[in-house]
């Protein structure tokens, strides 16, 4: 038997799932706590709980964060993704944010409808800028640059898998096991010694450089479930002790229908990891660039609808679901009964990606506006990823079009 890329899609989710909660104990209770507050909402809810997503899809739902170094990275992370019917999907550049971030980034995950009901798993995927003259002077990207093209972050072995899976639209059992098993392997915390001088001069500049320059391979930075009431959740977590970040990120809870993206965070504690020492011994440390987030979806927003909140907010927003169509700020598709359905939010939010990258660091990135920025925009990154890029809007109309 074949397994498709849905199921190999679903698979590595959960290969995913499992790793991280061993190396981040506090992901599990996120999940657990993300588990009661959904069955909680299902039970007080009922139907009206599930017009955004079955309680099947929402339990399985999962995004994760990882960040690359170079072009040829991030184009061969694609075709791992790729394997699993992960396309890329937008362009953040999370250079203009108010907290500055040497990376740009687009998100790969299911495109079609179908698709996203069995597994809507998606990875945030970010790709550091080496050459931002804001961020890095010559030295630093020319050294960047050598090192990481010296490293190799996935196998042979597992492109190769990864290629045949998508050309022939899946693998047997047996190689789409060893597939599973390489992709996963590829995004665990490596136990390869961090060269301490390089890691700390890279720090000095960005902690998001450090994490991804400053090592050999690269990893889950975090791995989020989704929650049907993230307010309720972000309650309990403090409740059961677990400091989390200051506020909800995203649009702020009304009584008006859910819009976009809200998403919370907490740190991780610190990972011991070996360092190499400058005089070559070998010694014990520790990091702390992991940490754990959640989130809740509402409907996608138009244009229209973006603009709007981008400009003016959510208070600027109609009360009910009929005004939001009528006055085609959000995509919504007729309900078969005279209503209407949510079409979901697939995406992230470059404001709230800044946010949590933020709130996350020690320390903030020294950005020499003097400087001129490196180009990098949708084209450059259809050139890196070698394959389309999709604009989430065309993928919102088209839905929203297969139901005129
Ligand atoms: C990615 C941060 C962005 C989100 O949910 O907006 C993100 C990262 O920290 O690498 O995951
Ligand atoms: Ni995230």
């Amino acid at each position: 038997m074949r397994v498709g890329p849905t199921e190999l899609r679903a698979r590595f989710a959960r290969s995913l799932s499992d790793l991280y909660g061993t190396e981040v104990p506090a992901y599990t209770t996120l999940v657990e706590v993300s588990e009661e507050v959904n069955a909680e909402v299902l039970e007080r809810l009922g139907e009206e709980a599930e017009r955004l997503g079955t309680i099947d899809r929402v339990t399985a739902e999962r995004h994760g964060a990882i960040r690359v170094g170079t072009a040829e990275e991030l184009a061969q992370v694609a075709r791992v993704f790729g394997a699993c019917g992960m396309h890329p999907v937008g362009f953040y550049d999370l250079r203009e944010a108010t907290v500055p971030i040497p990376v740009v980034s687009t998100a790969f995950r299911p495109t079609e409808v179908d698709e996203l009901a069995a597994n809507p798993f998606r990875v945030f995927t970010s790709v550091l800028v080496a050459d931002d003259r804001r961020f890095f002077d010559e030295s630093l990207t020319a050294e960047l640059g050598e090192r990481l093209a010296a490293r190799e972050l996935f196998a042979p072995e597992l492109l190769a898998l990864a290629d045949r899976a998508e050309a022939e639209g899946g693998l047997a059992e047996d190689d789409a096991d060893r597939f599973l098993e390489l992709a996963t392997a590829a995004f665990a915390l490596s136990p390869e010694p961090i060269d301490r001088a390089w890691y700390d001069r890279l720090e000095e500049v960005s902690s998001v450089a450090a994490d991804i320059g400053g090592v050999t391979s690269t990893h889950i930075n975090h791995l989020t479930p989704r929650v049907l009431d993230i307010d309720e959740l972000y309650a309990r977590m403090t409740d059961r002790g677990i400091t989390m970040i200051d506020a909800i990120q995203g649009p702020p809870r009304t009584d008006r229908p859910d819009v976009l993206l809200r998403q919370t965070s907490f740190r991780a504690l610190a990972e011991p990891r070996t360092f190499r020492e400058p005089d070559g011994t070998l010694g014990e440390g520790a990091l702390r660039v992991r940490f754990g987030e959640v989130e809740a979806r509402g409907v996608a927003l138009t244009p229209a609808g973006r603009a709007l909140y981008d400009d003016h907010g959510i208070e600027a927003f109609p009360a009910t679901e009929a005004e939001l169509h009528e006055a085609d700020l959000a995509y919504y598709v007729p309900d078969g009964a005279g209503g209407l359905r949510p079409i979901v939010y697939e995406d992230f939010l470059p404001r709230s990606a800044a946010g949590i990258f933020a709130s996350n660091l020690d320390r903030e990135t020294a950005a020499d506006a003097g400087q001129a920025a490196a180009t990098r925009d949708a084209h450059w990154m259809r050139e890196a990823l070698g394959r389309p890029l999709a604009d989430p809007y065309d993928l919102y109309e088209e839905q929203r079009a297969s139901h005129r």
